[in-house]
């Protein structure tokens, strides 16, 4: 079953570009750009991985995106993550960036924009990996840096897709962002956000009604309310789960408590993905093996999980069908 999962066709849906940061890339830029960074060796950042929470694991998220400075260092790290996805057969990614993260430290949008969509349209044309960005708010800032940041976004819709919604779920509701929310649709961007990860099922539905988002990214907390899990099952809303990720920062104990494959049995939509693979240990191999260890599936049904992600993916229907 091991050598199915690894030679399944793969498509991934929820994945932080910085979250690919691995080690020794963190170690080799801290350098290159003369960023001090509280660790020394490979060994002493990953022992730093251990996080009680989703908040103890941004500080580590949020400190490691300070050695991106240069396009060229955005382009290396989203080749990385391109290379790590043709090993595991992923035919297409949807990507998440969080612009804030570099913005307010001084770097400018397009630097970012321009290293990653450099290595996408490589990724493309020299590994036969197809690609959409998403541009993600940070949640624990304000509305009027979101409206900031969307303006930016303006000149680029032809690279960036779509706009999500990120970091501290806790304290931070969807209401917050809904004004963001109307005025990217508005302007033709498509919409998902992290709901239902840390915070309640409630949470997951003013994502749905406030935001009007087409996906939800996590949503494992919806199995608290039986009437949303119905609504979900009956409109085929997409929920994208990161099974690793949800362990690491204790959504659930342990993988055996994991509802994924429950989820899956039940006729909701959901997907497998790697979130933050460099921080949670795996990426998209690793997250189904752990899934399938915790929980033995026929091969129909893991290969529902990608018929399920091409469905909620925002590839148009033409192009879904040379995945299928
Ligand atoms: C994240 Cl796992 C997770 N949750 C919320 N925001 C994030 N940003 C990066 N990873
Ligand atoms: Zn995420």
């Amino acid at each position: 079953m091991n050598e199915f999962i690894q030679s399944l066709p793969k498509v991934e849906l929820h994945l932080h570009i910085e979250g690919t940061l691995e080690p020794e890339l963190m170690l080799k830029l801290a350098k290159r750009n003369g960023i001090k960074i509280p660790f020394n060796s490979v060994e002493e950042i990953r022992d730093a991985y251990n996080f009680q929470d989703l908040q103890s694991f941004l500080d580590i998220y949020f400190q490691g995106a300070d050695v991106l400075i240069h396009e060229q260092d955005f382009f290396e790290l989203t080749w990385a993550y391109l290379l790590r996805c043709k090993e595991d057969n992923v035919l297409h990614t949807e990507i998440f960036f969080d612009p804030q993260a570099h913005t307010e430290r001084g770097v400018l949008f397009d630097t970012v924009l321009y290293g990653i969509h450099r290595a996408l349209e490589k990724g493309r044309d020299e590994l036969g990996i197809s690609s959409k960005l998403i541009m993600c708010f940070l949640r624990h800032l304000d509305e009027e840096s979101a409206f900031n940041t969307l303006l930016k976004a303006q000149s680029h819709k032809d690279k960036i897709i779509g706009v999500g919604l990120d970091s501290t779920e806790i304290g931070n509701p969807a209401s917050k962002f809904e004004r963001v929310f109307k005025q990217a649709i508005e302007q033709g961007f498509l919409t998902v956000a992290h709901a239902g990860e840390e915070g309640p099922a409630q949470n997951i539905n003013e994502a749905l009604n406030l935001l009007q988002i087409t996906r939800i990214d996590h949503g494992v907390r919806c199995s608290e309310d039986a009437s949303l899990v119905k609504q979900l099952i009956h409109e085929r809303t997409p929920l994208t789960v990161c099974p690793l990720s949800n362990i690491k920062l204790k959504v659930f104990d342990c993988m055996e408590q994991h509802n994924i494959v429950l989820l899956l049995r039940q006729g909701v939509c959901v997907t497998i993905n790697s979130d933050d693979p460099a921080y949670f240990g795996g990426y998209m191999t690793d997250n189904f093996l752990a899934v399938n260890d915790a929980h033995p599936m026929s091969k129909t049904e893991i290969a529902q999980f990608t018929f399920n992600a091409i469905e909620a993916s925002f590839v148009s229907p033409s192009e879904q069908e040379k995945l299928r």
